[in-house]
């Protein structure tokens, strides 16, 4: 037992046949190894505390060590070891790099978990959980989990064939946001696989921390699915320390070093050249017979130069959720009651009831209001506009059960919009339920909105992408705006865009630029996509129409059209 009543065994503890472990014999080798990780996270602490007054001859723990040091002492405890090994794959390979022996050295354990965490942190994102790729990075996870407060998950490598079944233990929510833990990332496959069974789940995995980055491609693997990969060491890194070290020839280094660079799996290494023959091939394979397996392959490949927001739009098509599931999940209530209404009344349909006088307007969504789960305005267009006018329209929202969405698309510096929101002559915060923003001022924007609206309900919506042809929404923009989202997510419900651009289940994506049938713009730059395109293909949520029901000879036989279209799509996601 150790002074404070724990219990403390140095210098080896092991879990499944440790002394102290007191846990049930049906337990995980997973979950033993954890309690031998804690009770050895907690002896170091103690440990640290004795050594202030007393120094250890050779690792003090007291300070932090460099980067250097810990490759000198990775390197002294076989971690990186240099000759010729043959890898799981089969490859022969001049390193060896195998962290698994670092839980003999607490010191070390602690060091390394503390880097890591810092590489995770400047990345910027916000956890609410962490999770190690098991087996060897379980305990760093651990680590970085007690020393941080952050509650750990715990990805199983197979189902029990008992109890819950459940791959993923502990407690969480979808939507939840996990870092992933990992050890040693070469291809990123591993990686892959755990973030595969986090987000069946629900759970959202962006950043994933590594010790060490092979260099072999995993970092642009991941980046093609949408997980960022924040580094502490490079191979290149670790052979510098050691040569100047003198641990290691220049030789070997330059072995090791042409080792790494022969064996890159990555996409994103190919010459713009090889992408571009790739992509062309991927056109000639959408004609010919090809495999679809190879054909999918041609297309990652063809999107390799792409935006990250297009490849994870393209490349997570089938992570798809109900309108039910997802309003359970939602903690805005604005986003919660929409998602309730889709799933209720059977509809992703929004008019956009774009006509300039109110009776007529009213007369329409009267009308169609049955068909649609939103109603989007823009009251400046209407020529005879009076305060009666939203009075009338709020019954109407009581009637047919939607939202109304008014498409102010604000722009200005937080401080205008505050007044533009809640005052002049429409004062739209006392009936709009969602108004939407562009993000090109900033976030400064979002504050003043919410501060107009005096902390009740109402939601925002960024305009993340839009339809009209030469818009500049896109790119590093789009992406930009997504993030913006994220940071403020207590008031921003979802975006203006053309396809799904997060995973996060809690945001909306509604679409502008429909009708049934496409090919010709309206002369102004506006185009059209049909609403399979956008629900099926695209991934969005609601389709927004208006001329398409505007123009049409029987708008109320064109609203349901436009209903049962949007909803086939979205049906069709779960066939
Ligand atoms: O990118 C956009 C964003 C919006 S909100 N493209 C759009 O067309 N919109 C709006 O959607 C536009 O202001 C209009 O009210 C509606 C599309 O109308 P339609 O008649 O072309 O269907």
């Amino acid at each position: 037992m150790s002074d404070n009543g724990m219990l403390y065994f140095q210098p080896w503890l092991c879990g499944p046949s440790s002394a102290a472990s007191t846990r049930p014999a049906d337990q995980s080798d997973e979950v033993k190894m954890l309690g031998a990780v804690l009770i050895s996270h907690t002896s170091t602490a103690l440990q640290r505390r004795r050594e202030r007054c007393v120094k250890m001859a050779d690792y003090s723990v007291a300070t932090r060590i460099s980067l250097e040091e810990l490759i000198l002492r990775l390197y002294d405890i076989d971690a990186v070891k240099f000759g010729e090994f043959t890898l799981k794959s089969g490859t022969e390979s001049p390193i060896y790099i195998d962290l698994r022996v670092i839980v003999s050295y607490p010191e070390i354990l602690v060091r390394v978990a503390e880097y890591l965490w810092d590489a995770a942190k400047q990345g910027g994102g916000k956890f609410m959980s962490v999770c190690g790729v098991p087996y060897t990075a379980l305990p760093l996870a651990t680590c970085i989990s007690t020393s941080q407060n952050l509650p750990m998950l715990v990805r199983r490598k197979e189902a029990k064939d008992y109890g819950t079944k459940k791959m993923v233990e502990g407690h969480y929510k979808a939507g939840d946001i996990c870092l992933v833990v990992e050890d040693v990332v070469t291809s990123g496959s591993s990686v892959l696989e755990t973030v595969e069974s986090l987000k069946q789940e629900g759970i959202v995995v962006r950043d994933c921390v590594v010790l060490l980055d092979r260099e072999q491609g995993g970092r642009s693997k991941l980046e093609m699915q949408g997980i960022k990969l924040h580094s502490v060491l490079t191979v290149n890194q670790i052979l510098d320390v050691l040569e100047t070290a003198g641990k290691v020839d220049s030789e070997t280094v330059a072995k090791v070093k042409k080792f790494v660079a022969d064996n890159r799996f990555d996409i994103m290494a190919m010459s713009h050249a090889a992408a571009a023959a790739a992509a062309a091939a991927a056109a000639a394979a959408n004609t010919a017979s090809a495999a679809n397996g190879n054909k999918r392959k041609m297309e990652e490949l063809a999107i390799a130069n792409g935006s990250p927001i297009e490849k994870q739009a393209k490349l997570n098509k089938a992570e798809v959720m109900k309108y039910r599931d997802r309003a359970q999940l939602c903690s805005h209530p604005m986003s919660k009651a929409l998602f309730q209404l889709m799933d209720e009344k059977k509809s992703n349909l929004a008019f956009s009831v774009d006509v300039t006088e109110c009776a007529k307007a009213l007369e329409l969504i009267d009308k169609v209001g049955p068909h649609i789960c939103l109603v989007k305005t823009h009251v400046d267009i209407l020529s005879d506009y009076t305060p009666d006018f939203t009075k009338e329209l709020q019954k109407l929202a009581e009637k047919h059960r939607f939202l109304v969405f008014e498409d102010r698309k604000f722009a200005d510096i937080g401080n205008t919009v505050k007044h533009q929101f809640s005052g002049g002559l429409y004062k739209i915060s006392s009936w709009a339920d969602l108004v939407n923003a562009h993000s090109v001022s900033g976030d400064g924007i979002i504050k003043g909105l919410k501060e107009a609206c005096n902390e009740s309900n109402k939601g925002c919506i960024l305009i993340a992408e839009m339809s009209s042809s030469g818009n500049l929404a896109k790119g590093e923009y789009t992406e930009a705006t997504v993030r913006m989202a994220e940071e403020n997510d207590d008031f921003v419900v979802g975006f203006i865009c053309q396809r799904r651009l997060t995973d996060n289940p809690e945001f909306i994506h509604m679409t502008p630029g429909i009708q049934l049938k496409t090919g010709s713009g309206d002369g102004l730059g506006q185009q059209y996509l049909t609403p399979e395109q956008v629900i099926k293909e695209n991934q969005s949520d609601v389709i927004i129409v208006g001329r398409g029901i505007l123009q049409a000879e029987d708008p109320v036989a064109a609203a349901q059209q436009y209903q049962e279209a949007g909803y086939k799509a979205y049906k069709s996601l779960f066939t």
